[in-house]
């Protein structure tokens, strides 16, 4: 979404076997996650570098009406980033612990993840407005934003806890997901490929 966005050109490439241990299926991760981005022989590992160097190569660097994180001055602001960041963690912890390595979804490190994914939203729905609020304006994009749509798009796509008690963050994912970078980036199963993972 940062690079439509910011009409940065570039090129996906799908990492097919998430169980890989081949660091190089993950772009040189050595922590063996997606994203990596790669520009010339520079790897970048992490969302939140990859969205940097996104907005230097736009030549927005120092621009205002890019938000990213080091420009967030408010403690909630702060504090929603952090949820978003965790709750995505959590996420992936239950989709790849429960649903690809099969892992028993009672066992107490699935249950507290759930209970802080659950939390997370909890929190996040009773701030929201405030939280917009607060985010520096006038702005064209933030990384709280994208970040937070990103979240409930995923759990919407692969279900890990109720997303119903939450119609606040329903509504914002609906209202940010109008725009063409979330149109374009749904998502989506990529093609299968020989030697996947199922
Ligand atoms: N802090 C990293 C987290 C990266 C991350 O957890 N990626 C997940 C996306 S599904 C992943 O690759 N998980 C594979 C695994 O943990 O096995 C970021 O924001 O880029």
């Amino acid at each position: 979404m940062f690079a439509h966005e910011l009409d940065v050109p570039f090129t996906l490439e799908v990492v097919h076997d998430l169980a890989s241990v081949d660091a190089a299926a993950f772009g040189g991760n050595p922590m063996l996650k997606v994203p990596t981005l790669q520009v010339g022989t520079t790897s970048t590992f992490g969302t939140e570098n990859i969205c940097r160097s996104l907005v230097e190569h736009a030549g927005r660097s120092g621009d205002r009406r890019i938000v990213l994180a080091e420009h967030l001055a408010d403690a909630v602001v702060r504090s929603a980033q952090e949820l978003v960041w965790s709750a995505m963690l959590a996420q992936v912890q239950l989709r790849v612990g429960i649903a690809v390595a099969n892992l028993p979804a009672n066992n107490v490190f699935f249950v507290k993840a759930a209970a802080g994914l659950t939390g997370a939203f909890a929190w996040l729905e009773a701030r929201l407005d405030d939280v917009l609020e607060r985010l520096p304006a006038p702005r064209d994009l933030s990384l709280l934003e994208v970040t937070s749509f990103c979240l409930i798009e995923h759990v919407a796509f692969r279900p890990t806890v109720s997303l119903e008690p939450f119609p606040r963050l329903r509504e914002f994912a609906t209202t940010f997901g109008a725009r063409a970078s979330a149109r374009q980036t749904l998502f989506r199963f990529d093609p299968p490929h020989k030697g996947d993972t199922p």
